[in-house]
């Protein structure tokens, strides 16, 4: 039985319902705000660049895209030097009290790196500061503070430990440190060559689910599927399992083809009040899609069956 139940009319978003000319619709963080969803989109323009896109709706399933993009590159200030190449793969972390924390990645000509912006209502958006040196993609930060402290997971890559899930701290959201690896690839697994944050992790009674993404190298390229890790409760830089099998792997046409094939990659996902989760990940680069889990089955999932996270 598979843990993700597709929803029957993927794809939900294409390039075809935005107004503006783009490529692609893809990897989105999505949010409830205010009892209605809210996805904040990645989008290649014509150039090869990408912006990103804001869509809302009602069930979570159907989604309305403004008119205007939420965010692209800045072309002066401080951040324009930053995000000249684009800006990608956005996360939305909900955090009590202070709105909405928004990380996302920033190419330039000196590298990829992560960018951290802030919203309250999804119509203006502050930049806040980089983050990161290059290069890092991929940083999801705890919708809660841990003994004064933001938490964070990101993604720093080396040849002697390639693309791995690091835990990061700070007082202030602007300087992280007191770093620690936390969940490495898996030899001759799935997810052997790289993983790398993925949705914003949900709280749990038993511990915090990471939803994340898994590599594996082929003759025929990477193939990116999706699996699942708990984190303690009161100590996220513990992981108690990770599911030793994928959750979701490129499956349906547009996830195995598209602008860039065999890719189901997330940002975003949803707990809801009944004990489920919707997941939307986006296909092939190209276009967004959404499913369903039960979050008791993949926390479930990540301790039983459960493969060492280093
Ligand atoms: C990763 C990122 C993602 C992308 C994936 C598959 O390295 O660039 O944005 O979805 O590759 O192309």
């Amino acid at each position: 039985m598979s843990l993700v139940d597709r929803y029957g009319e993927n794809p939900i978003l294409t390039a075809r319902d935005v107004p503006y000319p783009v490529a692609t619709v893809h990897n989105a963080g999505v949010v409830k705000h205010e009892g209605r969803y809210v996805m904040l989109f990645r989008s290649h323009r014509h150039n090869g660049r990408s912006i990103i896109g804001i869509a809302e709706s009602e069930d979570g399933f159907h989604f309305q895209v403004r008119g205007e993009p939420f965010l692209v590159p800045a072309v002066e200030g401080p951040f324009a030097e930053v995000e000249e190449f684009g800006v990608e793969d956005l996360r939305i972390c909900p955090m009590p009290g202070e709105g909405y924390l928004l990380t996302y990645s920033g190419y330039s000509r000196h590298g990829v790196r992560i960018l951290l912006a802030r919203t309250d209502d999804f119509r203006t958006v502050e930049r806040i500061a980089a983050i990161s040196q290059a290069d890092m993609r991929n940083v999801v930060i705890f919708p809660r503070k841990f003994n004064g402290r933001y938490a964070r997971l990101d993604r720093p890559h080396s040849e002697i430990s390639p693309w791995s899930i690091w835990i990061s701290y700070s007082e202030d959201l602007r300087y992280w440190g007191d770093s620690k690896v936390v969940m490495k690839p898996a030899p001759y697994h799935w997810d052997a060559l790289k993983v790398g944050p993925g949705a914003t992790p949900i709280q749990t009674e038993r511990g915090w689910l990471h939803i994340y993404h898994g590599v594996f190298s082929t003759m025929d390229g990477a193939v990116y599927r999706l699996g699942a890790a708990l984190h303690d409760p009161e100590d996220p830089s513990k992981i108690l399992g990770v599911c030793d099998d994928w959750i979701l792997q490129p499956e349906d046409p547009w996830e195995v083809t598209g602008y860039v094939h065999n890719v189901v990659f997330t940002c975003g996902a949803v707990p809801e009040e009944d004990g489920t989760v919707k997941i939307y990940w986006g296909g092939a680069d190209t276009v967004m899609c959404a499913g369903t889990a039960r979050l008791e089955a993949l926390v479930e999932s990540c301790l039983t069956d459960s493969r060492s996270p280093m």
